[in-house]
């Protein structure tokens, strides 16, 4: 096999190269969009053709490379299906696996860091992606991070590969390169022998890491493979420039933006914790409140107004418009179409 890792120094990702040195076929883990012409020309000093990227996961902190190798390389992207990212050309689900000549690489569903986390296990390596890091874990406050079902993950579909196991991961911070799976049941700080689910759930609850640079334009761009937005996305900036103001967001394609999104809940209280519950990201601002609050909020950030049917959230987002807010967005059909639409809540009282 040809392997080679690769980084991008400002996001400290690593992108892996495996290939088949007899095809001469090649897959990249994890591409990074301001290293596409690097990539382009090592696939091409070594005479390989580049058949498939696949990410690890929905990235918050870097924008993928892969729609643009697609466009200039004919691959096709992958990743696993609960990503959300209608653009994948493969949707992976845990247990498939994409090979090039003898290159074998099967998708294990590692969720966690995110709730599409994948790695991918090829022969004696594992691409762990941001699930399991060199003596560390990626964190779990975003994306529908989860600390203990992060702790599940490595502990029940890492941990259980051979000790000997090589653990290539999505980022290292601190200029570490590898590991073993053995290193890491013995010795990762968050993970590893000693730190039970308990110690290790309230441990990453009280992280308090500050959000990723680029999470605001990462997470809808990795949406569309890293390809510019879309022509509904245009429109945003379209309709706001001619100043209708706010655009409807549709419950699903909100959901899948969840972490790049500014989220705030204009009902009253009492309504977050009735039975249609609240979306965990949401920030509370009855809507009496909004003219005196919207002076604390991010003027430049996606930003979405949500109450139970969509009609106070459109006199908020409305409000917003009017403020100098430039991407505001009014959820659709509000609580009642994400309860309908059987998106996540918490807080919901169902009186029985
Ligand atoms: N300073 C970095 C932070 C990157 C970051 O939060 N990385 C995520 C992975 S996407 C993580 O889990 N980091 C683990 C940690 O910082 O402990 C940035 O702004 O991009
Ligand atoms: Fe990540």
């Amino acid at each position: 096999m040809i392997f080679v890792q690769l980084t991008d120094p400002e996001t400290s990702t690593f992108t892996y190269l495996l290939a088949d040195a007899e095809s001469r076929e090649a897959i990249l883990i994890d591409p990074v969009l301001e290293q596409v012409d690097r990539d382009v020309a090592l696939l091409e000093r070594l005479g390989l053709r580049l058949r498939y990227t696949l990410e690890t996961h929905v990235h918050a902190d870097h924008v993928s490379g892969g729609g643009r190798l697609r466009e200039r390389l004919g691959s096709l992207t992958a990743m696993h299906a609960s990503g959300g990212a209608e653009c994948a050309d493969i949707k992976l689900q845990d247990g498939d696996s994409l090979a090039v000549g003898k290159v074998v690489l099967q998708a294990r569903y590692t969720p966690g860091h995110t709730s599409s986390c994948t790695s991918y296990v090829a022969g004696d390596r594992v691409f762990t992606g941001d699930t399991l890091l060199i003596g560390g874990c990626g964190r779990t406050d975003f994306q529908q991070g989860d600390a203990a079902t992060l702790y599940d993950s490595v502990h029940q579909r890492l941990f259980s590969l051979p000790d000997n196991t090589l653990v290539f991961p999505g980022h290292d911070y601190r200029g570490n390169l590898a590991s073993t799976i053995g290193w890491e049941k013995a010795h990762n700080a968050r993970l590893g022998a000693g730190r039970d689910r308990d110690a290790f759930v309230q441990l990453m609850g009280e992280l308090k890491l500050p959000q990723p640079k680029k999470i605001q334009e990462a997470v809808p761009a990795n949406l569309r493979c890293g390809l510019p937005q879309d022509p509904e996305q245009a429109l945003v900036a379209l309709s706001v420039d001619a100043g209708v103001g706010y655009r409807d967001l549709a419950p699903e394609k909100a959901h899948a933006w969840l972490g790049a999104l500014q989220v705030i809940d204009v009902r009253e209280p009492e309504e977050l914790v009735g039975p249609l519950g609240r979306i965990a990201e949401a920030q509370s601002a009855p809507l009496a409140t909004v003219p005196q609050a919207l002076a604390g909020w991010d003027k430049d950030a996606l930003t979405l107004m949500v109450c139970r049917s969509g009609g106070r959230s459109g006199r908020a987002a409305e409000l917003l418009a009017r403020s100098g807010f430039v991407r505001v967005f009014n959820l659709q059909g509000g609580m009642l179409a994400w309860n309908a639409a059987q998106l996540p809540v918490v807080d919901a009282d169902l009186g029985v």
